[in-house]
């Protein structure tokens, strides 16, 4: 059973009343004690998202689910008939999109002109609101405006940005799977729509030994959440939050993730600014390591559904010296 606590929530037209003050508050504690938010007000238009939704249900009906139906039959009998163990199983159905470095929208099959307008309009929207927020976290921070930007910035000046788009069908079995296995997000900052009938996404709040909380669905809300680079660039004030996609028995939830990354040879390290004195004189073991982002990422492939610990542990003996 997931807990029942106040999820922050941010009405960014606040931002530019006097109650700014509130709201860049309930961003601070959110990034500092969840690691999720959700962001009402944003600048994304409605229409843009109910399109979105709409396209993204009609595409998954029309193109994938009798895909899905196949494996989800394989699975279920694997794991009645056979007894085969299927937790390392995630029922989802889904489909990637790049739009920067360089774009795969035009290659997609079964994506028409219209989704692909849409998808690109959705995500250029996306790539802004996650700058204005990073900026957002800068001012918390004390960090010059842009710094985030820039720290994530590859030698070509951008980020790596891109779209997981996912459907999570109902399931007769949630016993035995999860929609999406626990895990941190490898990269900067994830801004994610999702389903507002549907729940089914929850955060570990506290870390280990914490309580599950779920990330209620809010119509026209856009979630934000941490991913391993902000806390090796915030050097740990801000920690991405292990999060999971629940598998239910009624209905089929949609989300539209969008991932601001690194770019792939971006050196990724603790801000100096947020290093203190102290700890940069002792070395201290605790300080985050410097690497190349797509070193972390080969390794996050492998490892995505385990501690992320072990993860910055493991970058630290292939650390590269830039300093
Ligand atoms: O679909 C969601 O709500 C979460 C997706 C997610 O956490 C992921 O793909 O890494």
């Amino acid at each position: 059973m997931a807990a029942t606590v106040s999820f922050p929530v941010v009405n960014m037209e606040k931002l530019e009343t006097e109650e700014r003050d509130t709201a860049m508050a309930v961003i601070r504690d959110a990034c500092e004690n969840w690691g999720f938010f959700e962001l009402l007000n944003h600048g994304i238009s409605h229409e843009l998202m109910d399109e979105v939704e709409r396209l993204t249900k009609a595409h998954y009906a029309t193109f994938r689910e009798a895909k899905f139906q196949e494996f989800a039959a394989r699975t279920l009998a694997a794991a009645g008939d056979e007894g085969a163990d299927v937790s390392d199983v995630d029922w989802e159905s889904t489909f990637f999109v790049r739009h920067l470095p360089a774009s795969n929208l035009a290659d997609l099959p079964d994506v028409d002109d219209h989704y692909r307008q849409v998808m690109k309009q959705f995500a250029s929207e996306v790539q802004k609101l996650s700058e204005k927020v990073l900026d957002l976290l800068c001012e918390n921070l004390g960090l010059e405006p842009g710094y985030l930007k820039a720290a994530f910035a590859g030698s070509d000046g951008g980020p790596t940005f891109g779209t997981k788009v996912s459907a999570y069908p109902p399931c007769p079995r949630p016993d035995l799977v999860a929609g999406l296995r626990a895990h941190t997000d490898a990269g900067g900052l994830i801004l994610l729509l999702q389903d507002d009938q549907v729940s089914g996404l929850q955060l570990l709040r506290g870390g280990d030994g914490g309580e599950w909380v779920d990330v209620p669905p809010l119509r026209h809300a856009i979630v934000a959440n941490v991913g391993d680079q902000l806390e090796v660039v915030t050097n740990g004030r801000y920690k991405s939050a292990v999060h999971r996609v629940l598998a239910r028995p009624d209905g089929n939830r949609m989300s539209v993730a969008s991932f601001y990354n690194p770019g792939a040879d971006a050196v990724i390290f603790p801000a100096p600014a947020l290093v203190g004195e102290e700890e940069r004189a002792e070395k201290k073991a605790t300080t985050y390591p410097r690497f190349v982002f797509e070193d972390y990422m080969n390794l996050y492939a492998r490892h995505k559904f385990e501690a992320k610990e072990p993860r910055f542990e493991a970058m630290k003996s292939s650390a590269i010296a830039t300093a």
